[in-house]
């Protein structure tokens, strides 16, 4: 079977491949720059363990220690895969050296500090997104914005504002927009004793990081909220129900985000992504695997990363309203492998998402023909997509399945294990 073979199936159940590979190639996905280095970052001792309820297991070798090699990976990265991409940076990730005045704490980042990362996005034709970094610091005692300590809020409030100027300087200098996603693991590990005041620190916390100015259309301050994490099993202080209501009560400021490891485990965050389109004009994901619990791993070409893609796209989701970042880290395998696949994962999603007949499947649906409605929808799941894929890689001079893992593999000699 020929891409031209396959351009037929589709067209005889009415989906236009060359628009959907048209689509495809304008997709934004964005790149977590956390999965190179096991979300360590260059401020802080990395010997010490991560805190706020993230956590990496493996020791993989090849991580990268240092902003050099860590470019480096993403530029491997950048080989191997097809459409285009931003560059998602932590706080953390700050670089700071003698030319640029040295190491300062997060509360005085400047906009400097990310001055190398500007030129990498800038030579790579990429845009950036931004996250300030409320977790792995000494400042954690342990809880962040949060916290009944003014010393500590107020520490941590000062770091959310140099964000928001971090992140508007990222945004021009690039010329696209940058999302600046507030996600804290404040939350305690055991029954708490104040379930609320935790809560309306961290409200007025919010309100006063986005009291910074900034220019809405070029910054999008996301609140993500999470179920619990390790360590913080009993209470988590940005739950569902507080990051949402914080983002619908302060829609001219910013957008919710839902990372789909954040729910409980019968929960779908394709189901979510319509029910908040109803209500926001824009919103924000993470796309990692959940398994059992929030374990951030590798993207897989699975059924819930293809109901969150059908989702993205029957909704407009492509055009602006869908704002797509991965989050996930792996230390157990080779790690770039693990961002190829991932990117290329939720890609081949997005791509068999626009591989479906919306507009008939909605007909048949408010028609009440749902028989057939089910009965179209397994029969596409057979349908030639590999071809289709594969014409996307090669348009795009990027390799196809099957040719890229032995790149992988010279890198690793090569490069990682030199490390
Ligand atoms: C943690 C959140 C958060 C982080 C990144 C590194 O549970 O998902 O998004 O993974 O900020
Ligand atoms: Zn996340």
């Amino acid at each position: 079977m020929s891409y031209q073979d396959a351009k037929k199936r589709y067209a005889a159940i009415g989906v236009d491949t060359e628009a959907a590979l048209k689509k495809l190639g304008q997709a934004v996905i964005s790149l977590h720059c956390w999965q190179g280095d096991d979300v360590r970052g260059f401020d802080t001792d990395p010997s010490k363990p991560l805190t706020g309820g993230i956590q990496t297991t493996g020791n993989y070798p090849g991580r990268a220690r240092t902003p050099e090699e860590l470019m480096a990976d993403i530029d491997e990265v950048l080989k191997l895969v097809p459409g285009r991409l931003k560059l998602n940076l932590h706080a953390s990730y700050a670089i700071m050296n003698d030319e640029n005045g040295g190491w300062v704490d997060r509360d005085c980042l400047e906009p400097k500090h990310f001055k190398p990362w500007v030129d990498f996005c800038r030579a790579r034709g990429l845009g950036a997104d931004f996250n300030p970094t409320f977790f792995s610091h000494p400042m954690c005692d342990p809880l962040t914005l949060s916290s009944p300590k003014k010393e500590t809020r107020d520490f941590w409030i000062r770091h959310g504002k140099a964000c928001i100027r971090i992140s508007e300087y990222l945004a021009r200098e690039l010329g696209q927009p940058c999302t600046m996603n507030i996600w804290t693991g404040d939350g305690l590990k055991d029954i708490p004793g104040d379930r609320l005041g935790p809560r309306v620190r961290y409200r007025e916390s919010i309100d006063e990081i986005l009291s910074e100015p900034y220019d809405f259309a070029l910054v999008k301050p996301c609140i993500e909220s999470k179920v619990f994490g390790i360590g913080v099993e009993a209470y988590t202080v940005g739950s569902a129900e507080f990051a949402l209501s914080y983002a619908a009560m302060n829609r001219d400021k910013c957008i919710p985000l839902m990372d789909n490891g954040h729910y409980h485990p019968t929960e779908v965050v394709s189901d979510k992504i319509p029910a908040l389109l109803a209500f926001f004009p824009e919103i924000a994901l993470h796309v990692t695997r959940p398994i059992r619990w929030d374990s951030d791993h590798v993207v897989l070409y699975d059924d819930e990363t293809r109901e969150i893609c059908r989702e993205i796209v029957r909704c407009g989701g492509l055009d602006g309203r869908v704002n797509i970042a991965l989050d996930y880290f792996d230390a157990s395998i080779n790690r770039i492998a693990a961002w190829t696949v991932g990117v290329r994962n939720t890609q081949k999603a997005l791509l068999s998402a626009l591989l479906n007949p919306c507009d008939c499947f909605k007909t048949l649906q408010d028609k009440g023909r749902f028989t057939e409605l089910m009965v179209r929808q397994e029969e596409l799941k057979v349908l030639p997509f590999g071809e289709v894929w594969e014409e996307f890689c090669c348009r795009q001079g990027k390799p196809a399945d099957g040719c890229w893992f032995e790149e992988v593999e010279r890198y690793e000699k090569e490069v990682l294990a030199a490390r």
